[in-house]
């Protein structure tokens, strides 16, 4: 199958990065160790399409210690890291990505990932699976099972699952505790700022940080954005969610009015449309936009486009748009992931758990893909736990057990005042 990459040469940068990672990610390596003996994705092929980082690479080398024969694809066209890329061809795994691949490319590396027929999938939004069911649906209907890393792509499978229409099982990484909880919390907060900063290197504190979306990644990026002294204000269209981020003390209001007061917009939402025209048309001199929602849908480029007279690159990542009245809005990453495609993405401590579920639940498809029907499945609580348990040992943290006195109370429902 070969591979389809930017620069071989890049091979030994990335291998550093790799390695650097492995020393970050102690719970998969753990599994990596444990797996590489009993081998239980022998004769299984996997098709994977996620985000080519040094995390990914770590998972992706896992996956093949415990037996797998594995072709891969990036699922945006700005997240590659080529020397990333580079090292896994170096090491013979078929990969076809590289940044900045157009959407045709994106689509055409996807389709080479699945000349591998492949007997389990791993997804990050959605489009691998789309493209099988869509395409290929008698190849689609030899995969035993899939995963899915992110929300947007769950949201996607159980829209297909609604419409009847999935033909295989596939299990909702994104939905266990020790992946949504953390990866979309602490990851994405460190990781946005990271990007906005790696692209502005602007100062933080003291700057109207408008935040659309509070849900677990929203929250994360407010958290982080207010510990570095922004003034954070959120926008929402969940009740419940918006009340949170009032009693979590933060500003809430429309994105009408935050338009007008934003020093730095980011959203988080998953919706498309989020920031429009008439909010662009508010925004003052010298505005800063960027997403790390899954897709760059959320801004409306379009709209952008149409008000500005001129554009430049005035850093790697991030191009200035001069309206007709002179003011500028500079907008980051071309509007993709801004963790991603300005900064490495999530630390590998927290890609450590969603990994490591990643690789759990590949094997579960293995063993017990055949029996399942084609529905999207939740991770089992115990694996949850599991992991848990195992990634506080590997801090050296130590908890305390229930003794079999208070196991006895928990479950005894006659016990009261
Ligand atoms: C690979 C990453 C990284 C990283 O788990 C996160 C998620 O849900 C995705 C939405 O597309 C991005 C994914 N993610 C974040 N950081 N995947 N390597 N370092």
């Amino acid at each position: 199958m070969n591979y389809k990459i930017k620069d071989i040469s890049l091979a030994e940068k990335g291998k550093l990065k790799i390695e650097w990672a492995e020393s970050r990610m102690p719970v998969l390596m753990y599994l990596r160790e444990k797996y590489s003996k009993e081998k239980p994705l022998k004769g299984q092929r996997i098709a994977g399409s996620l985000h080519v980082t040094k995390e990914t690479a770590v998972l992706v080398k896992t996956l093949v210690a415990a037996g797998a024969e594995v072709a891969w694809s990036g699922c945006n066209p700005l997240s590659t890291q080529d020397d990333i890329a580079a090292a896994l061809a170096s090491e013979g795994i078929p990969i076809f990505a590289w940044h900045g691949m157009n959407v045709d490319e994106f689509y055409w590396a996807i389709e080479k990932t699945i000349e591998i027929k492949p007997t389990l999938t791993l997804d990050d939004g959605a489009d691998l699976i789309n493209t099988l069911h869509s395409k290929y649906p008698d190849l689609a209907k030899q995969v035993l099972a899939g995963t899915e890393e992110t929300t947007t792509g769950v949201h996607r499978l159980r829209a297909m699952e609604k419409a009847g229409v999935l033909l295989y099982p596939v299990i909702a990484v994104n939905d266990a505790e020790t992946k949504w909880d953390f990866d979309n919390v602490y990851g994405t907060g460190q990781s946005s700022i990271d990007g906005i900063l790696r692209a502005t290197s602007v100062l933080l504190a003291g700057k109207v940080f408008v935040v659309a979306g509070y849900g677990h990644c929203g929250k994360g990026t407010a958290m982080r954005a207010r510990g570095m002294g922004a003034r954070v204000v959120i926008t929402e269209v969940t009740p419940t969610h918006a009340l949170k981020a009032v009693l979590d003390g933060f500003e809430v209001m429309t994105m009408d009015r935050a338009s007008e007061i934003g020093d730095i917009f980011i959203t988080a939402t998953g919706m498309k449309d989020v920031i429009v025209k008439r909010h662009f048309e508010k925004m003052k001199d010298g505005a800063i936009v960027c997403n790390t929602g899954h897709y760059d849908c959320e801004l409306n480029l379009e709209d952008l486009e149409s008000l500005a007279v001129s554009k430049r690159e005035i850093r790697p990542n991030n191009e200035e748009y001069r309206l007709k009245d002179g003011r500028r809005i500079y907008l980051l990453a071309k509007g993709r992931l801004v963790n991603l495609a300005a900064a490495e993405g999530h630390p590998s401590e927290v890609m450590d758990m969603s990994f490591a579920n990643q690789f759990l639940s590949l094997i579960r498809g293995a063993k017990e893909g055949k029996n399942l029907e084609p529905k999207v499945y939740d991770i089992p609580e115990e694996q949850d736990q599991e992991l848990a348990r195992l990634k506080l040992k590997t801090m050296g943290i130590e908890i305390d057990t229930l003794t079999e006195e208070q196991m006895k109370y928990r479950d005894d429902y006659t016990a009261g005042t």
